[in-house]
């Protein structure tokens, strides 16, 4: 199904369930090259979801500031190539959500853990804020936090469960987001974690 959920953001629920085995392997794959790891925040703050990237280039912070990155700092090496399965993905969800031809070069790979958050931000690092930001989520169900265009908004909440993705494009691309604190459970593919993962046009 198909449901806007703000000016520019559609929720396309179930989207990627039909290939959520290829999905998952492909995560692995990429976990096997570039690990999850929690990042440092300019501030100084360890981040409770751990992250990695696959594509051209990766989403990185530390204390000098956040970037996209074409080298992993872990591994020191190139991150993983983008699985063709994931820009297929990326490029259909978007043209559904009314962006046709969205080329992502870089997919930010999220783990939430039981009681792992990501508090209100705004997604504003990439150079071409008109093209949409893809998410696909796997794993257990989260509560999403969508904002207005200032922090003091009071967030609307989502329930994203395992399949679902959301098309961010129009003025929600810079829309203040989080998710709450992560409730524990078992999913059957994947444990007790979510993962999400963000397709975005960084330059
Ligand atoms: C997540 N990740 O569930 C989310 C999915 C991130 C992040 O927020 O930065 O890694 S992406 C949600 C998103 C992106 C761009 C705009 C908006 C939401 N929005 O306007 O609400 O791990
Ligand atoms: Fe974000």
């Amino acid at each position: 199904s198909r449901e806007d959920i703000a000016d520019g953001a559609v929720l396309l629920r179930g989207f990627a369930g039909t290939i959520e085995h290829e999905l998952i392997a492909a995560v692995r794959a990429i976990t096997a090259q570039s690990s999850f790891r929690q990042m440092t925040t300019p501030g100084g703050y360890q981040m409770s979801v751990a992250m990695t990237n696959c594509g051209e280039r990766g989403w990185i912070t530390d204390h000098t500031g956040y970037r996209y990155d074409p080298i992993d700092p872990l591994s020191e090496q190139p991150w993983p190539s983008m699985p063709p399965l994931f820009r297929d993905l990326a490029r259909r969800a978007a043209e559904e959500g009314g962006f046709p031809s969205f080329a992502p070069d870089a997919c930010l790979v999220n783990r939430y853990e039981p009681g792992t958050r990501l508090s209100l931000h705004q997604d504003k690092d990439e150079l071409d804020l008109s093209a949409p930001i893809v998410s696909v989520s796997l794993g257990l169900p989260a509560t999403f936090l969508f904002g207005g265009m200032a922090r003091s908004d009071k967030p609307r909440r989502f329930r994203l469960v395992h399949g679902d993705v959301v098309v961010w494009g129009g003025v929600t691309r810079l829309a203040y987001h989080g998710v709450a604190p992560l409730a524990d459970g078992e999913h059957a593919l994947l444990g007790r974690q979510r993962i999400n993962l963000t397709f975005r046009k960084t330059r």
